[in-house]
């Protein structure tokens, strides 16, 4: 009950990382199932219909549903821990955001079992995803994605309010950690990019539930404009998965190189300008569609243009942890080894930028090389440094090394090995998204490689997860400063206090805490005198709000449906279900509007023995 009212953001950041995890593993199950299809040519493990579901879902599952969460998991934790902040701005949204995204990603995952999943793609195109071609399954992925969509952007908006109204006093913007500054970055893509999917959805859910025509060519449709919608939205949104990734690495390497960020100002800029060049470039993934030679030219020397920013990060890392103290770490193997990987795919990705390449690229496993290695090889190690860099903070616990460099070295191999061989299976004609080939072509062993760096990646996401089991049974016992940090999460004790900061402290500084410590300060000067501190009262209203959209959800996904049982056709058929979670969304946020929030004050007793100064 403590989890589902709690509007607590390092409960959420729990929340989260549970959920996004648990859809992480489920995404990885469905990647194996389709390395096993994929191991040897004309091989019957699944079923063709079968596999076109595992795709779609692979690639939903792991983009909607594992790396936003985990992400979101992260700026929980850290975000208003570096800032100096009690909690977000709008705790209760914090706690609505993630139960949209909770049952969103539930709905949609539910299809499997309810007459199959969506089948046409993660990208859902029209008019493949359409009313005439569509399964049932996509029904699933448009109302499924906009609960969870509805959600991330909210959450968005939340971080936003936060970074601009809640740090502690002294920290101006040029003195944010960069794990703030991606983070603000990310939000301000959410909110501007989140609309776009939300209006394609809606049009496709008109299109298959209400008999609308957008995008029926018949009817005077046009399914290019689909496809717009969703990369105006997709191509942002893989920067809004890797702009984080690249705070956190900032953060790991700082830390780890025992020296500050080398050209921190050039490192804002450049976050900044691949935020506003991300909204540039959607059309590169629709070069083969005949947008013609002129557009096609402009939005690829745009897509280049992203190379200039990201090469200037990738010097300033490299800067850092020049001349430096470097620990290795886990959390620091996962940052260094992004780097290089990284880079293999940003230069896969220049090469996709240019038209006449693309042409030839297209749709083969080069495209499915390149953005493993930017999403995997970029987020996913990213995910994994932060994890082990902040994991001792949230839970107050340190996870085993030993283990932690057996989860790197088994998923670094296991990824390269999946992924480096099949560049080669592009360039050598394998399509992507065919479920068997036929042998002889060359591809036979590549493959099996590939299916083999499954198996290890695999392996290493459990020796992870034995790791967190393992940890969870030891005594909480963490220092509150494991790895002589820089920013100010690493000055409260590990787990931080429910209200995280006794005293708001003074800022003077870029990385905070490190100031204090160059003048020979054990700790922050607090900013304020030690007072009753007030926080918002726990409440099951954002759960029963998200139980409502999912009520509706299902009521009119099966509104046109014939039952066999006259009391669920007449409940369906009517809209009474749907009107019923309707109802409930909005009784709740009626109430929350009737009746005030007094919360509660905590009193910092005892506080002073623990460091705090009146
Ligand atoms: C968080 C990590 C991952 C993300 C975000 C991700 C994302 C995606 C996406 C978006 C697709 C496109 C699906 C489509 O073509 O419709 C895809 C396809 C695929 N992914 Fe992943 N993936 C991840 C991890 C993995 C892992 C660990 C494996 C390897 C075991 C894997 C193997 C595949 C394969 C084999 C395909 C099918 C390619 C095709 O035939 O189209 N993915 N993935
Ligand atoms: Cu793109």
């Amino acid at each position: 009950m403590e989890w589902l009212t709690t509007v607590d953001h390092k409960k959420i950041a729990v929340l989260y990382l549970v959920a996004g995890g648990m859809f992480f593993l489920i995404g990885g199950l469905e990647a194996l199932l389709i390395r096993i299809q994929l191991m040897k040519p004309e091989f019957d493990f699944v079923p063709a219909h079968t596999f076109n579901e595992l795709i779609t879902m692979h690639g939903t599952t792991m983009i909607f549903l594992a790396a936003m969460p985990l992400i979101f998991a992260l700026m929980n934790i850290a975000v208003p821990l570096q800032i100096g902040a009690r909690d977000v701005a709008f705790p209760f949204v914090n706690a609505l955001g993630f139960w949209m995204f909770f049952f969103g990603g539930l709905l949609l995952n539910l299809s499997w079992f309810l007459g199959g999943a969506p089948d046409a793609g993660w990208t859902a195109y029209a008019p493949l995803s359409g009313p005439d071609f569509g399964s049932n399954g996509v029904n699933f992925y448009v109302v499924g994605l906009q609960i969870a969509g509805l959600g991330t952007f909210i959450g968005g908006i939340n971080m936003l309010a936060t970074i601009v109204n809640m740090r502690a006093p002294g920290m101006s913007f040029m003195r944010m950690p960069m794990f703030v500054w991606t983070s603000f970055v990310t939000s301000i893509i959410i909110l501007f990019c989140f609309p776009a999917i939300t209006v394609g959805l809606v049009l496709l859910m008109f299109d298959r539930l209400f008999d609308a025509n957008f995008f029926d060519v018949a009817n005077g449709g046009n399914p290019v404009i689909y496809q717009h919608l969703f990369w105006i939205f997709g191509h942002p949104e893989v920067y809004i998965l890797i702009i984080p990734a690249f705070g956190i690495l900032s953060e790991v390497i700082t830390t780890f190189s025992s020296k500050r960020l080398y050209g921190y100002s050039s490192m804002v800029f450049a976050t900044v300008l691949i935020g506003f060049l991300s909204f540039m470039v959607w059309a590169h993934h629709m070069f083969t569609t005949g947008l013609g030679p002129v557009a096609n030219s402009l939005f690829g020397v745009a897509t280049m243009l992203i190379a200039v920013p990201t090469g200037i990060k990738i010097f300033n890392w490299i800067f850092t942890m020049w001349g430096g103290h470097i620990r290795f770490t886990t959390a620091n193997l996962f940052a260094v080894a992004f780097i290089p990987t990284f880079v293999i795919g940003g230069v896969t990705g220049v090469m996709l930028a240019s038209p006449p390449a693309d042409f030839q690229y297209h749709d083969t496993y080069f495209v499915v090389a390149h953005f493993h290695y930017v999403i995997v090889g970029g987020l996913i190690f990213a995910v994994f440094a932060g994890l082990f860099y902040w994991w001792p903070k949230l839970f107050g616990r340190m996870l085993s090394e030993t283990m932690g460099k057996w989860t790197f070295w088994l998923f670094f191999t296991g990824f390269h090995m999946t992924f480096f061989v099949q560049h080669f299976l592009g360039l050598m004609g394998m399509p992507r998204r065919v479920f068997t080939y036929l042998k002889g072509q060359g591809w036979d062993e590549l493959n099996f490689i590939s299916t083999i760096g499954a198996f290890l990646m695999a392996a290493g996401t459990i020796v992870f997860l034995v790791n967190i089991a393992v940890t969870a049974r030891k005594p909480v016992g963490a220092p509150a400063d494991p790895w002589d940090g820089r920013t100010l999460e690493w000055t409260i004790p590990s787990p931080p206090p429910e209200f995280n900061y006794a005293q708001i402290p003074l800022v003077r500084g870029l990385d905070a805490l490190w100031v204090e410590k160059t003048e020979g300060n054990k700790e922050m000067v607090p900013s304020e005198p030690l007072g009753p501190i007030h926080l918002p009262s726990p409440t099951i209203l954002p759960f029963l709000m998200s139980v409502g959209l999912f009520i509706a959800g299902f009521g009119f996904m099966y509104a046109g449906q014939h039952f066999d049982n006259g009391l669920a056709q007449a409940l369906f058929n009517n809209y009474i279900v749907a009107g019923i979670g309707l109802a409930l969304f909005f009784a709740c946020m009626f109430i929350r509007s009737l009746f005030d929030d007094r919360g509660f004050h905590v009193e910092p007793e005892g506080l002073q023995e623990k460091g705090a100064k009146a």
